[in-house]
């Protein structure tokens, strides 16, 4: 028997983490992590410890699929579906105008950015502006309230600095959302030890909250008024660092006078909270010297997500937590080109009002990106601009998207509907063409992803100039018969007679530079996996082919980027960060009128609010069929306070029906003392299609059918609430 360990990168979500797998005889055994990887130590998770077996899972599709018009998939090589997909699009642009053409980039979108790249330069090529990302339904707030109150050049401080961290509807460790970078239970662990402090706000007591110093369990949707009645303690005690404010920040009085109806009292007790302790932890971030606060998808799916996100800016802006000249900044930069460490912020940047029109809703293109809670609507009303054509690039609109009844219906309302997926998804149930890729371990990758992610704020991306590479370990399926999504893709570009003009990903934060250094990648031959990641991170700070020729990069490693030292910014420098923006503003005074309202916002028919939240075992909609995943959970699981299952008749482990103004699905029910009583916690991104017929037992229900897209929705994002959905339970009646 001979025994080899292969190191390679999880691709199975964001944070790609360096992880080894055992082999015996040329067969993979075992996944684990490897705890000499620097930026992991050894970290892994059961979604990692499964990618090997994902690609030998009955599920997984080895040939790609076209669909008869019978409604059955028949296998189709890959060529001969590019060459029809050209066909048919060119026929659709011919008859309706290139943006009746639009992509859906999802999760595995962002997991391959090679992929990712060449997708946008398709559409550039096929003159579609209709560039649709899951942002939108995701964190958009974040986007908008960067733009609003500007970026500041040197960046936030990293986690192994901090004094304290505040979680706002996030639960990084087991999400690996931004918040306390990679390996976040160890990190959390050994900040605890060295003193910081921590604060989270959150329905649920989180894993990560089992730690807190100052746990909020807030009713849901109430985050724009607690950060704002801190903001307002903080100024109006005089609390915030005033040197830094006088030096970089506009607005302080505008926000001062906003902010004057966000009295804490009656903020806790509109928000359900201790009016105390909210007080209390004021004071603490007000403590700290380096702090962090990270807002999640919690606040941003419950409403007023931007004014949440634009109030943990203007906090941290008051407190001054932004690297300071003369500091030193770790990471300059592996794959992904940093902005230059100066200690200064050019200033607000436009939000919205740049781009495409959208024509329900008055929605509209944000810095966010063309709102995806308005795809459907875009789909199905008639007339000029209608979307007629969707690729679906890693993505799972029928179990992703909100108001799932309404995407169904969309869906089906498409000429051609397209979706790279390797296994049959609900929305490749529905597709025209489903092009089966290759899968992660079959691919060459790199670390490029985690570090672009690295730009969305604090807690986020690599603390250290980290970076790995990872060829191909395992041999595509006997039989099969695949390709890379980017291959696929110049592949149909080949076919309309198209040069695609490729954007890196290196230099996403510098648009005018990303135009100038884009690739032109010809009709014909396609580029090789080397040569097209080097095109698509064209201009990085190490060059991915050197990092591909260095063996450490293949298990991971800090490269040799020197550390920089943030500049001081040059006298004329006329940028501030402005926590005054009138926009923002105006969202906080909207939010302060509902103070006025009675405290709680118990309703007579929708009692209970769903609150959405993810678990360790699955990723959103992806590989639920994995055997050792799957018994791990179990069923759809519905948490719930035991005194509310008692107080309804119910138990533990009974089916139950979870019913909004919209629809009603089915979980099982699970009690979970760590769950504020009037919440429901159910994991996003699962159940069946509106038309089968739902097995509770099974893949239980879908959080999106609980939602409408044109209610609620955000008037510059688009997202709909996603969270915090009003609803009543029911034992499922009997059968
Ligand atoms: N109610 C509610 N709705 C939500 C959320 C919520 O919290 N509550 N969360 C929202 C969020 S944050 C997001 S990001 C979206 C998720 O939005 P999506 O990205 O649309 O959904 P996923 O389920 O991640 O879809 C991933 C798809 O990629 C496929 N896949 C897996 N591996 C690969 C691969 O290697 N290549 C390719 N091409 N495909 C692959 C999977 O089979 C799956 O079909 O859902 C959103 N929807
Ligand atoms: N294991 C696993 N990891 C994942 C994913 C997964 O599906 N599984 N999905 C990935 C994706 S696509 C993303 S975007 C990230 C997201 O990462 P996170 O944003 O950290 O997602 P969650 O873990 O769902 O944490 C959201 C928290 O918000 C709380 N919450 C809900 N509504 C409200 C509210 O109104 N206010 C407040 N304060 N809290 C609220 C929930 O109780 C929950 O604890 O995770 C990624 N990582
Ligand atoms: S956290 Fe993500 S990248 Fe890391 S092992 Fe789990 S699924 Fe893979
Ligand atoms: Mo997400």
């Amino acid at each position: 028997m001979t025994k080899q360990q292969k190191h390679v990168m999880c691709r199975s979500c964001h944070a790609h983490c360096g992880l080894v797998v055992d082999f015996e005889d040329g067969l993979p055994t075992a996944t684990h992590g490897d705890k000499d990887n620097p930026a992991f130590a050894g970290f892994s998770c059961i979604k990692g410890r499964r990618l090997v077996n994902h690609h030998t899972l009955p599920s997984r599709l080895l040939s790609s699929k076209k669909r008869r018009p019978d409604g059955q998939h028949y296998d189709i090589h890959w060529q001969d579906a590019a060459a029809e997909m050209a066909e048919k699009l060119q026929g659709i642009i011919a008859e309706h105008g290139p943006d009746s053409v639009a992509m859906y980039i999802g999760t595995f979108g962002y997991n391959n950015l090679n992929a990712h790249a060449y997708s946008l330069a398709l559409m550039d090529a096929m003159g579609s502006a209709m560039k649709f990302t899951s942002v939108t339904i995701d964190q958009p707030g974040k986007g908008i309230a960067l733009s609003c109150h500007g970026p500041w050049l040197a960046g936030p401080y990293r986690v192994d600095e901090w004094d304290g961290l505040m979680l706002v509807g996030t639960n990084p460790v087991i999400s690996m959302n931004g918040g306390l970078g990679m390996n976040p239970a160890k990190r959390l662990f050994d900040a605890r030890k060295r003193g910081m402090e921590l604060i989270v706000v959150d329905p649920r007591k989180t894993e990560s909250a089992k730690e807190a110093d100052i746990y909020l369990q807030c009713r849901p949707g109430e985050d724009p008024l607690i950060l704002g009645a801190i903001a307002k303690i903080i100024l109006e005690e005089a609390r915030y660092n005033k040197s830094f404010v006088d030096a970089e920040v506009e607005g302080l009085d505008a926000l001062k006078a906003t902010l004057a109806p966000f009295d804490p009292g009656k903020v806790a007790a509109h928000a359900g909270i201790d009016s105390e302790q909210l007080v209390k932890a004021a004071h603490m971030l007000s403590g700290w010297k380096r702090g962090s606060i990270s807002v999640g998808t919690g606040p941003n799916m419950s409403g007023f997500g931007n004014a949440t996100e634009y109030l943990n800016l203007a906090l941290t802006s008051l407190m001054g937590h932004w690297r300071q000249a003369g500091e030193v900044k770790q990471n300059s930069g592996v794959f992904i080109t940093p902005a230059p460490a100066i200690a200064a912020s050019p200033g607000p940047m436009p939000a919205w009002g740049f781009g495409r029109k959208m024509r329900v809703r008055d929605l509209e293109e944000s810095a966010s990106g063309l709102p995806t809670g308005a795809l459907a609507d875009e789909i199905l009303t008639p007339g000029e601009g209608q979307i007629k054509a969707l690729i679906c690039l890693g993505g799972n609109p029928m179990l992703a998207w909100p108001d799932q009844i309404k995407t169904y219906e969309a869906m089906q309302a498409l000429d051609l509907l397209v979706c790279f997926d390797p296994r049959m998804s609900k929305t490749c149930e529905l597709a025209d063409y489903i092009i089966a890729p290759k899968l992660h371990y079959e691919i060459k990758g790199c670390t490029a992803a985690p570090e672009l992610f690295g730009m969305f704020g604090a807690g986020w991306g690599f603390e250290g100039p980290y970076g790995q590479v990872s060829d191909p370990i395992l041999d595509v399926p006997e039989g099969s018969d695949l390709c890379e999504e980017y291959q696929f893709i110049h592949r149909v570009a080949t076919e309309m007679n198209k040069t695609l003009n490729v954007k890196s990903f290196a230099l996403f934060g510098d648009p005018q530079e990303q135009d100038r250094q884009a690739t032109p990648v010809p009709p014909g031959e396609t580029p090789d996996p080397m040569a097209s990641w080097s095109i698509s991170l064209r201009g990085s700070p190490v060059a991915i082919s050197d990092a591909f020729d260095d063996p450490e990069a293949h298990r991971g490693k800090m490269f040799d980027r020197p550390p920089t030292t943030v500049e001081p910014k040059p006298d004329d420098w006329q940028g501030k960060l402005d926590i005054g923006n009138p926009s923002m503003l105006a969202e906080l005074e909207e939010i302060s009128q509902r103070l006025a309202q009675s405290d709680s916002l118990d309703d007579q028919d929708y009692p209970f609010r769903m609150i959405s939240r993810r678990i360790n075992e699955v990723l959103n909609s992806s590989w639920h069929e994995d055997p050792v995943q799957s018994k791990r959970v179990g069923h759809h699981p519905a948490f719930i306070h035991p005194d509310d299952l008692a107080d309804l008749g119910l138990s533990d482990g009974q089916v139950v029906e979870i019913e909004s103004a919209r629809a009603m699905i089915s979980c099982v029910a699970k009690a979970a003392s760590e769950v504020r009583p009037g919440c429901v916690a159910i994991p996003h991104s699962w159940g069946t299609s509106p038309n089968e017929k739902e097995d509770p037992l099974g893949q239980g229900g879908n959080t999106g059918r609980l939602s409408f897209s044109d209610r609620d929705f955000d008037r510059r994002t688009g997202i709909p609430r996603m969270s915090s959905i009003p609803i009543r339970i029911r034992a499922a009646a009997a059968g």
